[in-house]
């Protein structure tokens, strides 16, 4: 039995939801197993010269055999939630007709495990894994990819509503609509700055379909959300050149999903950047903001890092990395459709793996501006980083970088309560180590060590801290 934890010097609200985070197709592997089809991503990784050192998720970390392990892990931590995703080719393989029940069945065990151990399951529906075949129907620059979402959602929210109380919809749009179609760096790896803007539309026009759709079939006590990577904008200098820099940033990568979602449409200036791109007044039929409004009951924010840019001008050396960081990734393309120019800066050189710049301050003024500009409440829906990490000769994995990181961001993250938002969870990004998108396993953001030969799962320091955090319900 444990021994009462001293009270916590910063604590966090009673049932704050302490919880860390997964996608299917960064962990699940069995790429062909009981029905499953290919998704954009096992296209994508397949494709010579993708992805890093030519890696897939066809086995990833095995979680399809091993959950019932990682779920003693998880409960071993003490995690009281829990935020996965489902992988549409497994329930629907080619993104149309009846759900698959094998599919369904492994979140059923999944769920069914979580319960067991009294941790609340979070399942999202789409964490990029786009069946191949409505790829190959035009992908999300077609309309109809939304009502095939909305489907989706409606069988997978039958199916397994009776025990998932909080869905959301869409994981990161612009990551979907922007790095997908725009930049290239993501699945299905297009770059057309207009079919990304179109992508963004239908994405949008999706999940506010499939916001009603699961209203109608889940139970009314179910709790519905969206995960969206808003970027904490800031401008170098106060000049009004640097401003309108980060006012188009903004447009495009805030704006452009939460104009839609809370404020009733698409804000004149984003269109007006755009408008030489997309005919707006063509993309965006009647009535398709009021579908893309329906009320949600949660915001999950996806916060790494601030973002930092200035006026067009001499792009640096510094600033084309930053660039790289902030989602360009090796691509001539741009990811900011009408915006192209604008520079980027890192905020600091105090920096992850990834080249993220460490800045917590950006999630205690996004949950800020959140609450103040939405009202809802909010979920940190995903938040971590990646390091170099090794087993040492002990067999331990120290990984000080990491606790600090997370330190830091949970206590912006009480700064933002104790300024009045209200902010139900945590999800640490991630519980495993696992295939981070175009750069394969080389970036490790679990607070569980896997080792890719053994498919050993290996607590990292940060874990066990991060369960002390838990029990004690706060930081000390
Ligand atoms: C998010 N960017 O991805 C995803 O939701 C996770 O699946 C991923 O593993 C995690 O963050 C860490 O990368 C992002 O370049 C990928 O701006 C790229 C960017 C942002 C988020």
């Amino acid at each position: 039995a444990h021994t009462p934890a001293a009270a916590p010097r910063v604590a966090f609200p009673p049932g704050f939801a302490w919880g860390a985070a997964t996608a299917a197709y960064q962990i699940e592997g069995a790429a062909a197993e009981d029905g499953r089809t290919p998704s954009i991503w096992d296209t994508f990784a397949r494709t010579p010269g993708k992805v890093l050192n030519g890696d897939t998720g066809d086995v990833a970390v095995d979680h399809y055999h091993r959950f019932r392990e990682d779920v003693r892990l998880m409960a071993d931590l003490g995690l009281t939630s829990y935020r996965f995703s489902l992988s549409w080719p497994r329930i629907q393989p080619t993104g149309r007709g009846p759900a698959v029940e094998r599919g369904l069945d492994f979140y059923r065990a999944l769920t069914d495990t979580l319960l067991e151990h009294g941790i609340s399951p979070v399942a999202t529906l789409y964490h990029w894994d786009l069946p191949q075949d409505l790829e190959e129907a035009g992908g999300w620059p077609v309309r109809e990819t939304a009502h095939r979402f909305a489907e989706y959602a409606a069988l997978a929210g039958a199916a397994l509503g009776d025990r998932i109380p909080v869905w959301t919809t869409l994981n990161e749009p612009w990551c979907s609509a922007f790095l997908g179609y725009g930049s290239g760096v993501h699945a299905p790896g297009r770059t057309n700055p207009a079919d990304a803007l179109k992508a963004a539309h239908h994405l949008n026009l999706g999940h506010g379909l499939a916001v009603g759709a699961l209203r109608e079939v889940l139970p009314a006590s179910a709790k519905v959300a969206v995960s969206l990577n808003l970027h904490l904008v800031r401008p170098l200098t106060d000049t009004a050149a640097d401003r309108e820099a980060a006012r188009r940033i903004e447009a495009v990568g805030n704006r452009i999903w939460t104009g839609p979602m809370f404020k009733g449409g698409y804000d004149a200036d984003l269109k007006a950047d755009t408008a030489h791109l997309v005919d707006w007044d063509e993309l965006v039929r009647p009535g398709d903001e009021a579908e893309i409004g329906r009320p949600i009951d949660l915001l999950g924010l996806n916060y790494y890092n601030p973002t930092v840019v200035s006026a067009p001008g001499e792009a640096t050396a510094e600033s084309a990395e930053a660039a790289r960081n902030d989602g360009h990734g090796d691509s001539e393309f741009s990811c900011w459709p009408g915006s192209e120019d604008v520079v980027f800066h890192l905020a600091n050189d105090d920096v992850t793996a990834m080249g993220w710049p460490i800045d917590a301050t950006g999630l205690s003024d996004s949950l800020a501006g959140l609450h103040r500009d939405f009202g809802l409440p909010l979920m940190v829906t995903e938040n971590g980083a990646a390091f170099e990490d090794e087993v040492g000769p002990d067999g331990e994995v120290h990984d000080p970088e990491r606790l600090r990181y997370v330190r830091l961001h949970l206590e912006a993250v009480a700064d933002a309560i104790a300024a009045g938002a209200d902010v139900r969870g945590y999800y640490l990004w991630s519980f495993l180590d696992n295939f981070e998108w175009a750069y394969g396993y080389s970036k490790r953001f679990g607070i569980v060590h896997v080792d890719y030969d053994t498919q050993r799962r290996t607590p990292k320091a940060s874990a066990r801290w991060y369960a002390e955090v838990i029990r004690r319900g706060g930081l000390a």
